[in-house]
């Protein structure tokens, strides 16, 4: 049997415990801008019609003396952390899915802990000693289920779906349940009168990949309670995903990419923390009217640079036509392998790929700044890397620039000096007293023109107001340097 453990109101429960002021009390966990949607409400939140993803405006129509409280991610790390340790006292096959949620595979644990829902009270008796926070549990033989059930007696309830009930379980589950299910697939449920997962077995499997894609086959295998998908200990989490809510809606494309770069780079990052590889990504997209959009893509190579992420990022958002404005984006990866799993990295990386592996290590390195100064200022440079491309005919210029804005520090200079080089631009770089930065960049027409351009971006943390420039005489020089 599997138990689908979710700890209840998790980041609100936190804050309740660790304030008694907040305790019994309607409460949301939600960030202060105007623009914030809540994270999580407490249970006496919730009665006023408030739940997770409503903008906090919503909920304070909804309730005008709602407790709103700003939230700390790292303390709620920390908690999940303490309780992922309490269940593997359980169950060596322990699954984190989520920052609250895994799956436990109880298989031969019953002489130690009794059947399965006895084991589940004492899962939940010792979460509860040892931080104070209740949890709900579901039981069944499969994944799906397990976690359907965990959901049906919330909170702080326990649900068992033995297995000769499964069948008449599955008869009465409504469809909109099953995980996967959304408000597309809904409208071909109810053209083909599918209301429950047990009228899935009206129809032939031919039929229902026809109507659902790749998800036909699953529920076809649902409906008739098979769900291959084992507890997965090895992977602590199957995706990664990053998004921001904007401070204005936007609509220009320069924007949206510099953002989908910036969110590669933390996946990408958070990826590689964890020595994965992956070879699926996705991208988000929420609408000024608060609609939604996901995309997601296959990649034929196992990936883990941020370039690569980015690249594939760029691609889903650019096949879209976009006629709204857009409040969030979010990049995600997921479908991971051990980085060093059997299959050796020269086979994920054929020669060809070889810029990939160079992209790679740059952003090895990167990584290891941020690990050491952990900066949020120390980003990767643009990967939008110039083109080397040259046309015929062109000049040697000499120019320099000043560039006036956040632009100071190592990070920006020194990526200003690696775009430089792949330009095969000579000069230098380097910071003035009034906190700007002057560059001299010499070489061909092209070179200069694209390094201009860079500058008037930068990397994505550097915030570039202005770039004035100007030609000027040649120097002698022979590299493109830091001063
Ligand atoms: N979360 C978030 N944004 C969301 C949904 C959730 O930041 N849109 C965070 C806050 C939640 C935590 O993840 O506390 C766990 O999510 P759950 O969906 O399990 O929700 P809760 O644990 O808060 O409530 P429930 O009792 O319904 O599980
Ligand atoms: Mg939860």
């Amino acid at each position: 049997m599997i138990l689908h453990i979710d700890m209840d109101a998790f980041f609100a429960a936190i804050e309740q415990r660790d304030n008694p002021d907040l305790r019994n009390k309607p409460i949301i966990v939600a960030g202060n801008s105007k623009r914030s949607v809540v994270a999580t409400a407490s249970y006496e939140a919730r009665q006023f019609g408030i739940h997770s993803a409503m903008p906090v405006f919503q909920a304070k129509q909804k309730y005008d003396q709602i407790i709103i409280i700003p939230g700390n991610r790292r303390k709620y790390s920390a908690e999940s952390k303490k309780i992922m340790g309490v269940i593997s006292n359980f169950s060596p096959l322990v699954e984190q899915v989520s920052i609250d949620e895994a799956y436990v595979d109880i298989k031969g644990c019953e002489k130690l802990f009794g059947p399965p829902a006895a084991m589940a009270q004492k899962i939940k008796e010792a979460i509860f000693e040892k931080l104070g926070l209740t949890c709900s549990i579901g039981i069944a033989p499969v994944k799906f289920l397990a976690k359907i059930a965990s959901d049906m007696d919330k909170p702080n309830g326990i649900t068992l779906i033995p297995k000769d009930e499964m069948d008449k379980f599955i008869q009465g589950l409504p469809i909109a349940r099953v995980p996967g299910v959304g408000k597309q697939a809904m409208k071909i449920m109810s053209v083909l009168q599918i209301h429950t997962l047990g009228d899935i077995h009206k129809y032939d499997i031919s039929l229902l990949n026809n109507k659902f894609g790749k998800m036909g086959t699953r529920l076809y295998e649902l409906s008739r309670g098979k769900d291959i998908s084992r507890v997965e200990t090895n992977y602590t989490r199957k995706s990664i995903s990053s998004e921001t809510t904007l401070s204005t809606d936007i609509s220009d494309f320069k924007t949206a990419k510099q953002i989908l770069l910036d969110l590669s780079q933390g996946v990408g990052r958070d990826l590689r923390k964890k020595k994965m590889v992956c070879r699926n990504v996705s991208i988000k997209i929420k609408f000024s009217d608060f609609t939604q959009i996901t995309r997601s893509k296959k990649i034929d190579s196992w990936i883990s640079s941020s370039s690569a992420i980015f690249n594939e990022a760029l691609s889903l958002y650019g096949k879209l036509t976009l006629k709204k404005k857009i409040r969030l984006l979010g990049v995600g990866v997921s479908h991971f392998m051990d980085k060093n799993a059997p299959i050796q990295m020269e086979l994920l990386c054929p020669p060809e790929e070889k810029t990939k592996k160079q992209w790679e290590s740059v952003d090895m390195a990167v990584d290891s700044i941020m690990e050491k100064f952990g900066s949020e200022m120390v980003k990767k440079a643009s990967l939008n890397k110039p083109k080397l491309k040259r046309e015929q005919g062109m000049q040697i210029i000499s120019v320099k620039a000043i560039i006036k804005g956040r632009v100071q520090g190592v990070f920006f200079r020194a990526e200003t000096q690696k775009a430089a080089r792949l330009l095969n631009l000579k000069g230098y770089v380097k910071n003035l007293a009034n906190g700007s930065v002057e560059a001299f960049f010499q070489g061909d027409e092209h070179g200069v023109k694209k390094m201009l351009e860079w500058c008037s971006t930068g990397p994505p943390a550097s915030r570039v107001d202005r770039v004035m420039q100007e030609s000027s005489a040649f120097l002698p020089c022979d590299d493109f340097k830091i001063q």
